[in-house]
């Protein structure tokens, strides 16, 4: 079976776990704040991602990151072997502008990994301002894919941008695979 790992980082308690929770099928509900420690790993078994070989089943594992800094020690770790960083923020949080720089460096360019498979999320939480609708990034990150969530007035929406995003990982997983078979027999 296709396996796909995906790592959630941004800043602290901008809504990681809770989004992980909601894309995983997790029965966990929105509780009040329980800071992650380190990491926690949800597999996710999707049977309709996989647009490639129909209908083949694959397993996503959505790694919950900490967004304690604390916890740096572990983070190549953590990178080790991953498709696809998804990095969320608080786009009410000014400070949460810079601090994505920090996590892109760290978990997409200096990996390095494609910008095409890293998903930028301003998580927008309950009572959180318009105007952040159209916040507009400096660069590197105007390169990257942004989508807004906000699970109280458009859950559908979230839901299927993220599969969006997981469809196009296993895409580009299906795609190296086969170039890694043409090179062998070539
Ligand atoms: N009602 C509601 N509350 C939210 C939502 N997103 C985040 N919250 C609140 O914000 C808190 C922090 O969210 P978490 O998902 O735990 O934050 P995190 O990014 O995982 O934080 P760390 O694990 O410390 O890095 C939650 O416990 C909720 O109380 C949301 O969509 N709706
Ligand atoms: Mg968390």
């Amino acid at each position: 079976m296709l396996k796909a790992k995906v790592l959630l980082v941004g800043p602290r308690e901008a809504g990681k776990s809770v989004l992980a929770n909601f894309v995983s099928e997790s029965i966990e509900g929105i509780g009040s704040y329980v800071p992650t420690q380190g990491v926690r790993i949800l597999e996710y078994e999707k049977p309709n991602l996989n647009g490639n070989s129909k209908g083949a089943a694959c397993r996503l594992e959505l790694w919950d990151c900490s967004g304690d800094q604390k916890f740096e020690t572990c983070w190549p770790a953590l990178m080790k072997d991953s498709h696809g960083v998804i990095i969320i923020f608080n786009p009410d949080m000014p400070s949460h502008l810079k601090e994505i720089e920090m996590w892109y460096s760290c978990f997409v360019q200096q990996q390095p990994l494609l910008d095409s498979q890293c998903l930028l999320v301003a998580h927008h939480k309950p009572g959180s301002t318009e105007d952040t609708e159209n916040l507009s990034l400096a660069h590197p990150l105007n390169k990257l894919k942004l989508v807004h969530s906000n699970l109280e007035e458009d859950p559908e929406d979230v839901r299927m941008e993220f599969m969006k995003y997981f469809r196009s990982i296993i895409n580009i997983i299906n795609e190296n695979r086969e170039k890694e078979e043409m090179s062998i027999i070539s």
